[in-house]
């Protein structure tokens, strides 16, 4: 149930986009409103994305945050969270990533899937199968805009799940010719491997991240479109990354995606 009004809501999503675009930290939005729940959280992130959009800028996805056993206990919470990935967030695979925009970026290795036809909420694991078009390797750097990435679910969640930039690799994939959960990956920082995984950290299966985007969604009457690229969660820790450091993943089977911070 929404426990503050629209003016609130209002102030806080200019509060946190400012910080966003201005590469600055700020205090978590809990210290100053404590009694904000989930659904004050989801109404700032949304005015956040509508201020964006009222701006000129385009959506280029969503992606599923917190999707992984280890990163959900870590927050003690149940519940994956959900944000949207803007256009200007998007920068080329073997890129430079400017670090004078970001506070404090972070990078995770995921499997990005990119849908066929509208998914709406509550569905099952073989309908959002039978909704995707094809699958990408990526690479999320997060930003959270809270000071040294400490924050509840409520603040991080209004926070856009500490959206910030994302790069995709060029080899796309047919579902039936990957096994997701087995996939593996390999996240080297400066040549060393800091990172390993499979796609089954993501909740077994990246695919059952869809699946929790759609009916998270579903509780705001929103669905998944169709074209919709969605990052389904980090398989790796994320990794902290400075300017002067060069990243390279290896997914098995779908090519590397690399990155240079500048
Ligand atoms: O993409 C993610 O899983 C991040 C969600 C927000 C939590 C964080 O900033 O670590
Ligand atoms: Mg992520």
């Amino acid at each position: 149930m929404t426990t503050v009004a629209a003016e609130v809501v209002a102030e806080l999503a200019e509060y946190l986009e400012s910080a966003e675009l201005e590469a600055r930290d700020v205090v978590k939005i809990t210290d100053t409103y404590p009694d904000l729940d989930f659904e004050d959280a989801y109404d700032i992130q949304w005015e956040i994305r509508r201020r964006k959009l009222e701006r000129g800028t385009r959506l280029a996805g969503l992606k599923a945050g917190l999707t992984s056993r280890a990163k959900m206990k870590q927050m003690g919470v149940e519940t994956p969270i959900y944000g949207f990935l803007a256009d200007y967030f998007e920068r080329p695979e073997g890129g430079e990533i400017a670090t004078a925009d970001l506070i404090h970026p972070k990078v995770e290795a995921e499997i990005a899937v990119v849908t066929k036809r509208e998914l709406r909420g509550p569905c099952h694991m073989g309908q959002a199968l039978a909704a995707i078009d094809f699958v990408l390797p990526a690479v999320e750097i997060i930003d959270s805009r809270y000071e040294n990435f400490r924050f509840d679910l409520v603040s991080v969640i209004a926070d856009n799940a500490s959206s910030s930039r994302f790069v995709l690799g060029g080899r796309m994939a047919e579902l039936r010719d990957v096994d997701l959960p087995t996939l593996g990956v390999v996240m080297e920082k400066n040549g060393e491997v800091v990172q390993l995984g499979a796609g089954a950290a993501v909740l077994n299966h990246p695919v059952s991240s869809v699946v929790l985007l759609a009916n998270m969604l579903a509780e705001r009457d929103a669905v998944i479109p169709a074209g919709t690229l969605i990052l389904t969660g980090g398989i790796t820790a994320a990794v902290a990354v400075a300017a002067g450091d060069a990243i390279n993943v290896r997914y098995q089977g779908l090519g590397n995606v690399t990155m240079r911070f500048v």
